[in-house]
């Protein structure tokens, strides 16, 4: 019986059917802080505690200049709110306020009119307000992604001062923390790197499985392949990841392509971005998601799009079954420039291809053998052409460089053979460690994984604990964007204050925790 193919509407109606009901939860009583410009501490600055006590505070008065700092205690995501009142003479002018919310101290010593990076300030989180009528419950519009908040009195008049009270937050989210279960384990470390993934995600967890909730706030393909992984051993929402699903099925372009992100902040609007690796990582999220739930319909639903597009990706690959990506449709990887990516792209299309495979076994697709065929010479290919017997490790792109991306991405399609796989990345961990030129979280997770798959567990677990315990050494309550431990203030964009610094795709150690190192117990 032929299957009814659905339209972009009937996709994103079905997304609309698994929105999530926020769950909100109010925090209160925050310490006082002072910041303080410090070169040793990550970027330049931290907090120390202030004399000032929340006890003390609806007392003292407020003037033009003056300014506070609440600290609530650890990484949130939602609305603050205070009560303002007047003081003195009466109120002859508005009061005029300042606020800046951050994720890390740093962002409050910036002097945010300096910035110059290349994403719009507008992402800087702050807000300045003028308020006519005191005294006055003050609950912000915007959400905010922080630890902290800086309210800064603009003026007032040399008549009358503002008093604050009751600074609060109303947290959001699609998850509760409550239904987790923690990683059964003694070491202290691990514990930690657990229960910052499992912060890192919920906080992630919104309408959709944001990127990040600071800036982008959207939904990426790559960050939600990582998050939903994270999220089958964690909170076990699988309607929000069909959610996510249905979002990019309807976003498919008429070529083919599934765009790399998708704005969902009141409208549903795919982006103009496109990535060939993201596009692929649908299928993954599709097998991932079935594998968990066996939601037969979703998979009817779905199959069509992830056919379209592998069929799509096999298009750019060579009579020499080497994959050619185009420079319009780039294969991401990580945010470095300093990095061939061909090579990872190769491996990247042979993963995705055998996860298409298992779907279309369970679908019964007539086109099975032809795929099978095509993984079976992409790999024999990727071994012959891009293979290099003396120095036992793949070289990528024009100068044949050799990456540590190239080895993670050809373990985790399983290219060669077990054994071969674990000499590989043994030569790796020999020639290419410690590892340069990779920015984020994001890549780190697959180099552990391919660490974990290649029989190289303990070295798996010490670069988990080196890599994000650092994070957490330099004061991380959730995982970040960027992390290039040999440049603390790598930024994409230009400027580390416009990083995100409770980000989606760095939230995998407990992904890892659970499936490489507790299941063996
Ligand atoms: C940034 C975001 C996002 C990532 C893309 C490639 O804009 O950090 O998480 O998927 O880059």
């Amino acid at each position: 019986m032929a299957e009814k193919i659905l339209s972009a509407q009937d996709y994103f109606a079905i997304a609309e059917e698994n929105k999530p009901q926020l769950e909100t939860n109010v925090i209160n009583e925050p310490k006082i802080v002072q910041l303080e410009a410090d070169p040793a501490a990550f970027c330049g600055y931290r907090m120390i505690a202030s004399r000032s006590t929340l006890k003390d505070l609806p007392k003292h008065d407020f003037n033009k200049g003056d300014k506070i700092i609440f600290d609530f205690g650890n990484h949130y995501v939602g609305h603050f709110g205070l009560d303002l009142v007047d003081h003195g003479n009466p109120m002859d002018s508005p009061l005029f306020l300042h606020f800046k919310f951050a994720e890390i101290p740093a962002e409050l010593g910036f002097d945010n009119s300096k910035y110059e990076g290349m994403i719009s300030s507008s992402w800087i989180q702050e807000e300045y307000l003028h308020i006519d009528q005191l005294p006055c419950k003050l609950e912000l519009p915007r959400r905010y992604s922080f630890r902290y908040v800086e309210v800064e009195v603009m003026d007032t008049s040399s008549q009358w001062s503002v008093r604050l009270s009751n600074p609060h937050l109303k947290t959001q989210s699609a998850v509760s923390t409550q239904k987790v279960q923690t990683v059964p384990t003694d070491d202290k470390l691990l514990q930690k790197l657990d229960e910052v993934s499992v912060k890192t995600l919920r906080d992630c967890m919104q309408d959709v499985f944001e990127d990040g909730p600071k800036r982008d706030q959207r939904l990426w393909l790559g960050d939600l392949r990582l998050e939903a992984l994270a999220n089958n051993v964690t909170f076990k929402d699988y309607s929000l990841t069909k959610r996510c699903l249905y979002l990019f099925a309807g976003s498919i372009t008429e070529d083919d392509r599934i765009p790399a992100d998708v704005f969902t902040n009141g409208r549903i609007v795919p982006d103009t971005i496109f990535f060939f690796d993201y596009s692929l990582f649908f299928i993954s999220v599709l097998n991932n998601y079935f594998h968990e739930t066996a939601d037969w319909q979703a998979l009817d639903d779905l199959y069509p799009i992830a056919k379209r597009a592998i069929n799509k990706a096999l298009t750019f690959v060579n009579p020499q079954k080497i994959l050619v990506a185009p420079d319009d449709w780039r294969v991401f990887v990580d945010w470095s420039q300093v990095i061939d990516k061909n090579t990872a792209g190769q491996a990247i299309l042979i993963y995705a291809l055998k996860q298409f495979i298992e779907l279309a076994k369970i679908k019964s697709d007539p086109d099975l053998s032809g795929y099978e065929r095509q993984a079976d010479e992409l790999s024999a290919s990727a071994v012959k052409y891009l293979f290099d017997p003396q120095q036992q490790l793949f070289i990528s792109g024009p100068k044949q460089e050799v990456n540590i991306a190239s080895q993670v991405w050809m373990v985790l399609a399983h290219v060669l053979n077990d054994k071969d796989n674990e000499a590989l990345m043994s030569v790796a961990l020999k020639e290419l460690f410690p590892i340069k030129g990779i920015v984020t979280p994001y890549m780190y997770h697959h180099i552990v994984q391919a660490l974990f798959e290649a029989n190289h567990a303990q070295e798996a677990i010490d670069l988990l604990k080196s890599y994000w315990g650092k994070m957490i050494e330099l004061g991380a309550d959730t995982f970040w964007e960027a992390f290039d431990p040999n440049d603390l203030e790598f930024s994409p964009y230009g400027s580390p204050i416009i990083n995100s610094y409770c980000h989606a795709w760095s939230c995998t150690p407990t992904y890892l925790l659970h499936k490489y190192v507790l299941s063996e117990k």
